[in-house]
C-alpha cells in the first residue's frame, strides 16, 4: 500500500499543532547510519543530525538492543529507589570524562538549568557570595536551550521577545573577547557558561588561544567555567569533548543530545570539584532523570562512540569535508568555518536566503539545515566514509555553483 502523499502528512501537523518550527517539505519514516527516507522511499544523507543527538547514526543496532533489552526489564523507578543501571552509568561517563560527580538530567535545557542552580548554591556556600547577588557571565549570540530562565539571557529576539519578564543574574559580553570577561567578573560573579563552539550562531569558532585565558582568569577569580557541550561533544569536532582541542577542563561540562544517540532524552551535569557536591537530598531532582533506560541506552551510546573509532573518523572525515568545501569556487560562498564534522557554509547576502540552498540540496538526496538567514550547517553522523562525504561535497558544489550575475 502505497503512502499518503507528503502534503497530507504536513497538512495534518499544521491542523492541530502549535506552528512552532518551519521544517523542510519532506516526511521522514526511517532512517539508518547516516541515511534517512521519506515516505515516498526516497533516500537521504542526513548532514544534521537532529542537531548532532545522532553521532552514533540512525538506529545504531547496539543502542537499540540496549534499549530494547532494557525497557523490557525496567524502565522507570524514580530515584525514590536505587536502580541497578545508575551506578555502571556514573562510573562508565566519570571515567571516560575524567569527571568526578555526575548529575543525570533528560534534554539539555535542563542540564543548563541544573548547573546555573549548581553554581549559584555553590557561590553562596562556598566561596561566599551574598545571598541573592549571584552573578553568571554568558554570551551574546548563545544558545542554551528554551526554558524561562535560559532564553532570558538569549540575546536573540525570536528566542526571547514576549516571554519575559526574567530572571536577574546574567551578565553577557561578547564571545571569544577576554578583555570583555575580565571586564565583566566581579566578587559576585560564581559562573561564565559558554560554548566551545557557537552552534546556533552558525559554528563560530573562537580565536586561537581565547578559551586558555577563559581557563585562566576563571582560575584567578575562583569562578566557575561550565562549558556547554551539549552540541560540540561525544566526538563532533573530532574530539570527545572539544575543550580538548583548546588543552583545558571545564569546572563543570554539559552533555545531553548524543548522549543516547538520538533514542531517548538523556543529559548529565559533569563537575570536577564541589560544585555538584553543595546538592543535598530534596533540593534538585527529576522524575526520569537517572532512569534505568535511560541510563542503559546512554552506556551504550558512549560505550559504540569510543569502540566504533567515531571520534577518529569524525576528525578525519571532518578534515576531508572542511577541505572540500573550501574548494568550492562559487561567488555565493562567503565563508566556510568547521571543527570536526560540525561544519558551517556562510553564504554571500547576494546568494539570497541559506533557506533556499537547503530546499535545492533536498532534491539532490542531502538533508542540510540553515540558521541566521545565510548559513548552512553540516552535520552528518560521525559514522559517514569518504565517499558519502565526497558524494555529498559533490552535491553540494553543484548546488552552491549558482550564477548570480
Ligand atoms: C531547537 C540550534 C542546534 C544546544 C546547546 C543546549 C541546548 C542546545 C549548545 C538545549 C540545543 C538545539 C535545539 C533545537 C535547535 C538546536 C540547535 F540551532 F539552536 F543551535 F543544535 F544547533 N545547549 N540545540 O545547541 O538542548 O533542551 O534542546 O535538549 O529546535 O530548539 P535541548
Amino acid at each position: 500500500m502505497s503512502s499518503p502523499p507528503v502534503a497530507d502528512f504536513i497538512a495534518r501537523e499544521a491542523r492541530f499543532g502549535a506552528r512552532n518550527y518551519e521544517p523542510l517539505g519532506v516526511v521522514l519514516s526511517r532512517g539508518e547510519g547516516v541515511f534517512v527516507w521519506d515516505t515516498q522511499g526516497n533516500r537521504y544523507l542526513d548532514c544534521l543530525s537532529a542537531y548532532s543527538a545522532l553521532n552514533q547514526g540512525h538506529c545504531h543496532p547496539k543502542i537499540l538492543a540496549a534499549m530494547v533489552e532494557q525497557a523490557s526489564r525496567l524502565t522507570l523507578t524514580s530515584r525514590a529507589f536505587h536502580n541497578d543501571q545508575l551506578a555502571p552509568f556514573y562510573e562508565e561517563i566519570a571515567e571516560l570524562t575524567g569527571s568526578h560527580k555526575v548529575l543525570p538530567m533528560n534534554s539539555g535545557a535542563e542540564a543548563v538549568e541544573s548547573a546555573i542552580k549548581s553554581v549559584r548554591k555553590w557561590g553562596y556556600e562556598v566561596k561566599g557570595v551574598p545571598e541573592g547577588q549571584a552573578e553568571i557571565i554568558v554570551c551574546a549570540n548563545n544558545f542554551h536551550g528554551r526554558t524561562l530562565g535560559i532564553v532570558g539571557f538569549s540575546t536573540d529576539a525570536a528566542t526571547r521577545e514576549h516571554f519575559g519578564p526574567f530572571a536577574p543574574g546574567f551578565r553577557i559580553i561578547p564571545f571569544g573577547d577576554l578583555a570583555a570577561l575580565k571586564e565583566a567578573i566581579t566578587p559576585n560573579t560564581v559562573a561564565f557558561l559558554v560554548e566551545p563552539i557557537q552552534g546556533e550562531a552558525g559554528v563560530i569558532i573562537p580565536p586561537a588561544g581565547y578559551f586558555a585565558g577563559v581557563r585562566a582568569l576563571c582560575t584567578a577569580h575562583e569562578v566557575m567555567l561550565i562549558l556547554d557541550e551539549i552540541q560540540t561533544g561525544l566526538g563532533r569536532t573530532g574530539k570527545l569533548l572539544a575543550e580538548q582541542h583548546e588543552g583545558i577542563e571545564a569546572d563543570v561540562t554539559l552533555l545531553g543530545k548524543a548522549l543516547s544517540g538520538g533514542f531517548y532524552p538523556v543529559s548529565a551535569v559533569l563537575s570536577n570539584n564541589e560544585v555538584l557536591g553543595t546538592l543535598k537530598p530534596g533540593q534538585h531532582g527529576s522524575t526520569f532523570g537517572g532512569n534505568p533506560l535511560a541510563c542503559a541506552v546512554a552506556r551504550a551510546a558512549l560505550r559504540v562512540l569510543v569502540e566504533e573509532g567515531m571520534i577518529e573518523n569524525a576528525s578525519v572525515q571532518g578534515e576531508r569535508f572542511l577541505q572540500g568545501l573550501r574548494s568550492i569556487r562559487a561567488n555565493t560562498v562567503r565563508e566556510v568555518r568547521g571543527r570536526g564534522l560540525m561544519l558551517a557554509v556562510e553564504l554571500n547576502p547576494e546568494a539570497g536566503r541559506a533557506r533556499r540552498y537547503c530546499e535545492a540540496l533536498q532534491l539532490e538526496g542531502i538533508l542540510a539545515k540553515d540558521t541566521h538567514e545565510h548559513t548552512i550547517r553540516f552535520a552528518p553522523p560521525l559514522v559517514i566514509t569518504s565517499d558519502q562525504v565526497d558524494w555529498a561535497l559533490e552535491r553540494i558544489a553543484a548546488t552552491l555553483t549558482v550564477d548570480l550575475t
